[in-house]
């Protein structure tokens, strides 16, 4: 008989931690930096005055929530879907506006984190005791899939915050046909994208002077010695960001101060650093209209509508099924 050896399943972070690790040049993937440290770092993010984004996405739903709900099926009733739901601090602005025109609608947001679920609960009961929702725990495509078939009335989906920024082009593209095939003409996708600017301004966003960012960057390294038995030497790397006008991709890396050699017992594995060698952590990609109509156009939707934030640094686009 064959000695049997278990065939050694890894999980998709021990998968990125291997790949990522042994090639050239040396990649992790941003997703994993939001664990719960990761997800603390993002807030303190959005609150720096640096960190232009979540202002602009704010002052846009507040400012023309009026204009945005004109899009909503408002004779009929919608089903409000948020995909990444978070603390909900943006929607609730649309809520509010919602609420005072007695629109007829349930809010669903969608979020992995059953715990960050639990909060918005309890926030949406206290503040909108009125507003009908369901919170719906899991990864936004399975609900996506599930709610397909939910009701016959209008699915309007929120995507806030530039989060489709952190993909590549092709991974947008994938992105926005996986949601295209679950919306109905009558459906609207809304969502947000950070637009091309003074290049200064964006490297100043990924670049804070605190080292928030570079924490947020660095907790990919921190999660693989927590979680995997690492031994890196966090203050062995530092945060670097590029930012490439003509493309509108910000780049983010860690770099290796000296040659060094790190050990991740969890997975067997011994990297070795030169000086100077990188690890690519994210892109948040920036955006013009010309691009934006480009992706969507390659999902089979097309721009309805376009709500600019007054500076001109963020817009949120309407979609619809082309
Ligand atoms: C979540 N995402 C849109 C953020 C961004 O702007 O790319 C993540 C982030 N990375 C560094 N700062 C913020």
């Amino acid at each position: 008989m064959e000695p049997t050896t278990k065939p050694t399943t890894y999980t998709a972070f021990e998968k990125d931690v291997i790949s990522g690790l042994t090639e050239y040049p040396k990649h992790l993937s941003s997703k994993f930096i939001y664990d719960k440290k990761g997800d603390k770092l993002f807030q303190e993010i959005m609150a720096m005055p640096e960190y232009y984004l979540t202002e602009c996405e704010y002052d846009i739903l507040k400012n023309q929530s009026a204009a945005i709900a004109e899009k909503f099926s408002l004779k009929n009733g919608f089903d409000l879907i948020e995909l990444g739901a978070g603390d909900g601090k943006k929607t609730k602005l649309l809520l509010n506006h919602l609420s005072d025109i007695k629109a007829n609608f349930t809010y669903l947001p969608v979020d992995i984190s059953q715990n960050v679920l639990d909060e918005l609960g309890t926030a949406l009961q206290n503040e909108f005791p009125k507003v009908d929702f369901e919170l719906l725990q899991g990864s936004y495509f399975d609900v996506l899939n599930q709610l397909s078939s939910y009701n016959k009335r209008q699915k309007v989906i929120l995507v806030l915050g530039s989060n489709i920024g952190n993909l590549m082009h092709k991974d947008a593209i994938d992105f926005l046909k996986k949601i295209q095939n679950n919306m109905s003409p009558e459906d609207l996708l809304f969502m947000g994208f950070d637009q091309k600017k003074y290049p200064q301004t964006v490297l100043d966003a990924y670049n804070d002077p605190n080292g928030i960012t570079e924490a947020f960057n660095k907790n990919l390294l921190e999660r693989i010695n927590r979680e995997l038995d690492g031994n890196f030497d966090l203050d062995a790397f530092f945060h670097w960001e590029t930012y490439d006008p003509e493309t509108g991709t910000a780049k983010s890396f860690l770099v290796s101060k000296a040659a060094q050699e790190v050990r991740i017992n969890k997975l067997n594995l011994n990297i070795n650093f030169k000086s100077w060698e990188t690890i690519h952590t994210e892109i948040s990609q920036k955006y013009d209209d010309e691009t934006v109509e480009w992706l969507a156009s390659k999902a089979n939707l097309g721009i309805d509508k376009v709500f600019e934030s007054e500076n001109g640094f963020y817009k949120n686009y309407a979609f619809k099924k082309l």
